[in-house]
């Protein structure tokens, strides 16, 4: 879905997102090819214009969240402003009913566009997610066959549908059919009317009579996700007539480049309700933007990791850990605490598979030692230490290592190995924290006052867990 969209969108990303500072330089850049991609996808320019204004001056303001990497911080507000065009929050239908007369949805739209496959489409949603009758009342008395499309359609799904003559004139096919409605104990109706190749004015009229018939409480245009901005125009000539409640974006399996979804409920006001995304009575999505933009964005949950880890991470705890490096005291002791706030978080495994592109990574691993089996044998070899020994790996000789090793059930050989790759990291950790990587690290536990981060971990690239 939006592929091209979200490839070039990624592209602009990826160059920030591992970066531990931004530069506003990168910005920029960033800022400039995120308009391109936009435009590409056939956005309108007034939307692409207000979502770059939006995220730059968000990207410029941005130094207050803390513990976060920047340039995950960027991919959020980009996301958090793509949420914001594409209308924040799913909108339900409104089906309510009164006085046994059904709840009515008229299904408005260019030819084409999928009214009819998105009316019966309805009819099984209304019917599974509401639990309602519905019924389906073919209106199109123009377009031979069209009538029987439809109820070919309901057949199929076993929704009622009102037997409409092409003979009849759609304002008689509607009166009936409210009538037919009640008697048979339909509680929505779904009414599919005509299309035009453009908007004129004998199918607005026709449109207006209908409206005033059935007093629907949905007019829903339908609107093909292929046709871009332009879209847009065709939105706006409906609802100046008819008022419409929601639109239902069609073909959006198809190579749809994102414009008319991304244009529609910035310029016009009107929420998405629904994505057509095939051809099959099944395939309706209820709209829910910000599903979509981490779709678009393919962020996999970066950012709830984020948060994540600021929920757990004890920010005390974490800047002495932090003084500890730097003054090169950190101990067996501390390690400990770090590796069980990992665990908190879902240990290696679960943190990997939340960040995008390691569920791959994870399964090349998977032949190898499993990272997380390796963190519980650690956890072993470190929970048959004394305390003495966790403050100070040092004392460790020989005899204290054979006693580790049977306590925890494991060899002197990977008591040997964790202790040596313990000082390695403890001599690499506190090498950093001279280099100055007050920035890296930060995001590790926290700057200054920062609600602290990530504890010190490698992915696979960095080698075995875990140093
Ligand atoms: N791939 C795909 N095809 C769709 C979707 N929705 C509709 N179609 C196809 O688009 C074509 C037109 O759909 P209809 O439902 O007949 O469109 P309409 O608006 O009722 O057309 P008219 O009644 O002629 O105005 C059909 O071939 C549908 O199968 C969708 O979400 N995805
Ligand atoms: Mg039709």
């Amino acid at each position: 879905m939006f592929d091209s969209l979200s490839d070039k969108l990624l592209g602009s990303l990826k160059k920030l997102r591992g970066q531990s500072k931004i530069s506003e330089e990168n910005i920029q850049e960033a800022i400039k090819e995120i308009r391109l991609s936009l435009l590409e996808a056939d956005v309108n320019f007034k939307v692409v214009k207000s979502f770059i204004d939006a995220v730059r001056a968000k990207a410029i303001g941005a130094e207050v969240l803390q513990g976060v990497n920047p340039g995950q911080q960027f991919v959020k507000i980009v996301h958090d402003e793509l949420v914001r065009v594409l209308g924040s929050e799913a909108v339900e239908l409104d089906l309510k009913s009164s006085d046994g007369r059904p709840a009515i949805v008229m299904m408005v739209g260019l030819q084409g566009a999928g009214k009819t496959t998105t009316s019966a489409k309805l009819s099984l949603f209304i019917r599974q997610k509401y639990k309602k009758k519905p019924g389906l009342v073919p209106a199109d008395i123009y377009r031979p066959a069209a009538i029987e499309q439809l109820k070919t359609l309901g057949n199929n799904l076993g929704v009622p549908v009102f037997p409409s003559e092409a003979s009849q004139k759609p304002e008689a096919i509607l009166e009936k059919a409210l009538i037919w409605a009640r008697e048979n104990m339909v509680e929505v109706l779904i009414l599919d009317t005509a299309g035009r190749s453009q908007i004129d004015d004998q199918l607005m009229e026709e449109l207006e009579r209908l409206k005033a018939i059935a007093n629907p409480r949905e007019i829903l245009l339908v609107a093909d996700a292929m046709l871009g901005q332009q879209s847009v125009a065709v939105a706006e000539g409906f609802h100046g007539r008819l008022g419409l409640s929601g639109l239902v974006l069609t073909k959006v399996d198809g190579d749809a480049r994102g414009g008319a979804a991304l244009s529609i409920r910035e310029t016009t006001g009107i929420p998405v309700k629904f994505l057509g995304v095939g051809e099959k009575s099944d395939a309706l999505e209820i709209f829910h933007p910000d599903r979509l933009a981490s779709r678009i964005l393919d962020m996999g949950d970066v950012l709830s990791l984020v948060e994540r880890a600021q929920e757990v991470i004890d920010e005390k705890q974490a800047m002495e850990s932090a003084k500890k490096i730097a003054t090169k005291q950190f101990t067996v002791e501390d390690f400990l605490v770090q590796m069980q706030m990992m665990k908190k978080l879902g240990g290696l495994e679960g943190i990997m598979g939340m960040l995008p592109g390691m569920g791959q990574a994870m399964k090349q691993l998977k032949d190898q030692t499993k990272p997380d089996d390796e963190m519980k044998r650690i956890e072993a070899i470190i929970r048959s230490m004394t305390k003495e020994e966790r403050q100070d790996h040092r004392i460790l000789n020989g005899s204290r290592r054979a006693r580790i090793a049977k306590g925890s059930g494991t060899q002197v050989s990977e008591v040997n190995k964790f202790i040596k790759s313990f000082e390695q990291s403890q001599k690499a950790m506190s090498q950093l924290m001279k280099m100055g990587m007050g920035g890296a690290l930060g995001g590790m536990f926290g700057k200054g006052g920062g609600k602290g981060g990530m504890p010190p971990f490698r992915g696979p690239g960095g080698g075995r867990f875990p140093f």
